[in-house]
């Protein structure tokens, strides 16, 4: 019998975070000049998501948002992704967090949030349970963290716990980006609970001075130093995000560099991070080896830099390919 609908794909990877409705300065330049904002939709665990599902796989999202029209606007854009969000709470007493960033080609990135007590740090083990209830994590092959979510409140950070359990017991592949963010913690605060998350996981992704802090080291280690630290505190793969230096990667005693792919015009580096992590563990996904999976990690954090807001340069596989391949725009299709 012919099936009506089209077949619910089984749900490779799961995620949890904050998404957060995101104001981005519409001109480049620091954040004090900002007067035109246009809305995008951000948090790291999304933003992967996102790219996991252009990229043609099967995640689930879960969180919170508030019951206002920003988190009707996460929802829709979610599930307009593919991103299966049906544990992705609407919480009525409580607001989507909003940030605002200025848009910099050059140095840090100013940032305001406005997330405390919002829905998306309301986030609980419950919501976790819930969805281990309903078979979302049943058969899964990959769990995606980052220290994000345990920076945002004791519940939120109990939740990440409940799911890095549950993908233990799955037998899932867990990876963590460490993804600090100084202006919710202190690097005290911080360390232990991400270098308890980092002994944990299979894969840990970070940029040098994250893998300092996890490893305990100098911060001017070199990446090479700076991943087998890390792998030394139990991580099977630990890949370093060197921006336009492109990555180092090591996994079990392989270790590969791979250079950045080089950007003219980078409009707004911020999502890069998130899109390695999505280009990255596709390739995993996919089954290719570190240099490649590391070669699509740089390809989709080039494609994001290349535009504004954290997903809109998200690639899908077409994008990716040719990017890959050297090929310039669809004018040189034949
Ligand atoms: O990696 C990009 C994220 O930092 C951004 O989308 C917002 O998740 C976010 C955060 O907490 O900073």
């Amino acid at each position: 019998m012919m099936p009506s609908m089209a077949a619910q794909r089984e749900t490779e990877v799961v995620t949890l975070g904050e998404c957060l409705a995101s104001f981005v300065a519409a001109d480049a330049g620091p954040l004090a000049e900002a007067r035109g904002f246009t809305r995008h939709i951000a948090g790291a665990e999304a933003n992967v998501a996102v790219g996991l599902a252009r990229l043609g796989h099967a995640v689930a999202y879960i969180g919170r948002v508030g019951g206002d029209g920003f988190g009707t606007a996460i929802l829709r854009a979610l599930r307009g992704e593919g991103v299966d969000v049906r544990h992705l709470t609407i919480d009525d007493s409580a607001r989507t967090g909003v940030m605002f960033r200025e848009r910099r080609v050059l140095g840090a990135m100013d940032v305001v949030y406005h997330r405390a007590g919002s829905a998306g740090s309301r986030l609980t083990p419950e919501e976790v349970v819930r969805a281990v209830d309903d078979g979302v994590f049943e058969g899964i092959r990959w769990l995606h963290l980052t220290g994000i979510t345990p920076a945002l409140s004791d519940s939120a950070r109990a939740a990440t716990m409940r799911a890095l359990e549950e993908g233990r017991r799955i037998g899932a592949t867990v990876s963590l980006d460490v993804n600090l963010r100084r202006r919710l913690w202190s690097d005290e605060q911080a360390a232990p609970v991400l270098r308890d998350l980092a002994s944990r996981v299979d894969v840990v992704f970070g940029s040098t001075d994250e893998l300092a802090l996890v490893a305990g080291a100098d911060l001017d280690s070199e990446p090479d130093q700076l991943v087998a630290a890390v792998a030394a505190t139990g991580p099977r793969t630990v890949v370093v995000k060197l921006g336009r230096d492109g990555a180092l990667g090591r996994d079990g005693e392989t270790s590969m560099a791979e250079p950045g792919i080089a950007v003219t015009d980078v409009v707004d580096p911020v999502g890069a991070g998130d899109a390695f992590c999505a280009g990255f563990i596709a390739g995993r996904l996919d089954g290719v080896d570190l240099t490649t999976a590391l070669r699509m990690g740089n390809a989709c954090g080039a494609l994001a830099v290349a535009a504004s807001g954290d997903q809109s340069g998200l690639p899908d596989r077409v994008e990716l390919a040719r990017l890959l391949a050297g090929a310039g725009g669809p004018d040189t299709l034949r």
